[in-house]
């Protein structure tokens, strides 16, 4: 099933540069950090060395957004703004093949995600935003919107410009001023959308992009010149940054883990149904929020499903993020594979059934291959932990409103999807599901005109959507 002629992207497109400085007040410059090296999750190789950032650095970028914010962005007119915004979008897309492939090998995602989601998607975000930025000057819009400020943003792996984008795109759009961190694993399509914000004439101190670990995360966060904090990652750091700006006014959202329910009634179609379940839990390797990690299938269509999933899976591809044929591509770093490893283990040690493709995996990089636990019981750790990676566990149901309890058995509450025919069942399991966004029939489907964001511990706040916007507006 895998012999097939490999068709790499070629890497050239990605403009790899030996050494990557960080933006701030409109310039690329050498941070006073430790430089990072990020590396090619499929192969291993260092791919660019990155500066990063000191404190005074920190200092620096948030007094220039600061700058930015009282001369120029947070006074311009709204259709102005708008102008910037549907500059950048159109150079995402004029930059796109550059950014997917530097986006692929920075990340491990297959270079067929990278192209068809996260970069047309980033550019949607920005071309959405634009059309807000002059609405917000018109009165009708409510009751008169401001900006806050200089915004503090913090980003992970999973998505690198995608993220940026859900972050940047409403910052701007309503007259913020950002300083922005990616993650460190991750930095590269950032920086090069740094070069799109100079190619675009943003004025200077706008966007600034500060590369760095947790550290300099939590130096944005906390510095004293923020207004307002965006932050997506994992729920144990979203919760320290809530407790840091405890009584310091700053506004704050969170987006953090989930552990989504994915629930397959008898009178689904089974082999749509199917398709959706793989697209829910191994699209971008898992390293999705929203990930349909728990599989709820009905007790009475559980071999058919079982037997169906398990023959998709092994027609999977596993192999490095270039090449065209690749569906999973690797796993961002070595820590996040041990984490898989350690949490599938403990599926195995609690007596769930493992079955993983057989699909052969590369001998350098950090692949994991695509793994389905049966026989799962909900206080099992795969049931309830975040996984964040391949790996999917069945789980069953007899009655909706046991699927309904399962589903919200889960301290998360970001995301959940329902498989039927039945309309009715659709707009009840909807509203009964504790999650920020239920998908009927389909899976993963993500537009920068719907809110997006969680319930419980899977945080606070939307992004996207007219609700995204009042995340980065006083009224
Ligand atoms: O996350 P971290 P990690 C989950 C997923 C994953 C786990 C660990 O389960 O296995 O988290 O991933 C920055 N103050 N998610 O360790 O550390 C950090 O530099 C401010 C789900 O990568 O939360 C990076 O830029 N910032 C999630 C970002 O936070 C800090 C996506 C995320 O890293 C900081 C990623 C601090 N004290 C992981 N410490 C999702 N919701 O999609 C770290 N950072």
């Amino acid at each position: 099933i895998w012999e097939y002629a490999p068709a790499p992207e070629s890497r050239d497109i990605a403009n790899l540069k030996p050494n990557y400085r960080m933006f701030v007040d409109g310039q690329f410059v050498e941070g006073e950090g430790e430089p990072l090296k990020s590396v090619n999750p499929s192969t291993e190789e260092v791919l660019a060395e990155v500066s990063t950032a000191g404190s005074a650095d920190v200092d620096r970028a948030v007094k220039a957004a600061r700058r930015a914010y009282d001369k120029v962005w947070g006074r311009m007119p709204g259709a102005e703004r708008a102008k910037y915004l549907f500059r950048i979008a159109r150079l995402i897309q004029e930059r796109g093949r550059e950014l997917a492939v530097l986006e692929s090998l920075d990340n491990g995602k297959p270079i067929k995600e990278s192209r068809d989601v996260d970069v047309p998607t980033a550019a949607a975000h920005f071309f959405y935003h634009a059309g807000w930025a002059d609405k917000l000057d018109y009165a009708g819009y409510g009751p008169d919107p401001r900006p806050l400020g200089v915004a503090g943003q913090v980003i992970p792996w999973n998505f690198p410009l995608l993220m940026l984008a859900w972050k940047i795109a409403p910052a701007l759009a309503c007259g913020n001023t950002v300083v922005l961190k990616p993650a460190e694993t991750t930095p590269l399509t950032a920086l090069v959308f740094a070069e799109i914000c100079q190619q675009a004439g943003l004025p200077a101190g706008v966007v600034n992009i500060l590369p760095g670990a947790g550290d300099v995360g939590s130096e944005i966060v906390n510095h004293a010149g923020i207004n307002k904090v965006a932050f997506t990652g994992s729920t144990e750091v979203g919760k320290l940054i809530q407790r840091s700006l405890a009584g310091t006014g700053k506004k704050l959202t969170l987006e953090l883990g989930g552990k989504a329910a994915n629930i397959v009634f008898d009178d689904a179609p089974v082999d749509q149904a199917v398709e959706g379940i793989v697209n829910g839990i191994f699209f971008n390797q898992g390293h999705v929020c929203c990930a349909g990690s728990r599989l709820l299938v009905q007790e009475s269509i559980v071999d058919e499903v079982m037997e169906k999933l398990r023959y998709r899976v092994s027609t999977l591809r596993i192999g490095d993020a270039l090449d065209k044929n690749t569906d999973i591509g690797a796993i961002n770093s070595k820590e996040q594979l041990a984490k898989i490893r350690e949490l599938t283990a403990s599926g195995e040690a609690e007596g769930a059934d493992r079955w993983s493709s057989s699909c052969p995996l590369p001998d350098k990089g950090f692949f994991f291959a695509p793994t389905v636990f049966s026989n799962v019981h909900q206080a099992m750790r795969i049931a309830r932990e975040e996984i964040f990676g391949p790996v999917l566990s069945v789980l069953t149901f007899r009655t909706p409103d046991e699927a309904v309890a399962k589903a919200n058995n889960t301290p998360y509450g970001l995301s959940a999807g329902i498989w039927t025919e039945k309309g009715s069942r659709i707009l009840w399991m909807s509203q009964k599901l504790r999650a920020g966004v239920v998908w009927a029939n389909t899976f993963n489907r993500f537009d920068p005109t719907a809110p997006f964001g969680g319930y419980q511990e899977s945080g606070f706040g939307r992004e996207g959507g007219r609700a995204g916007l009042e995340a980065y507006l006083d009224v």
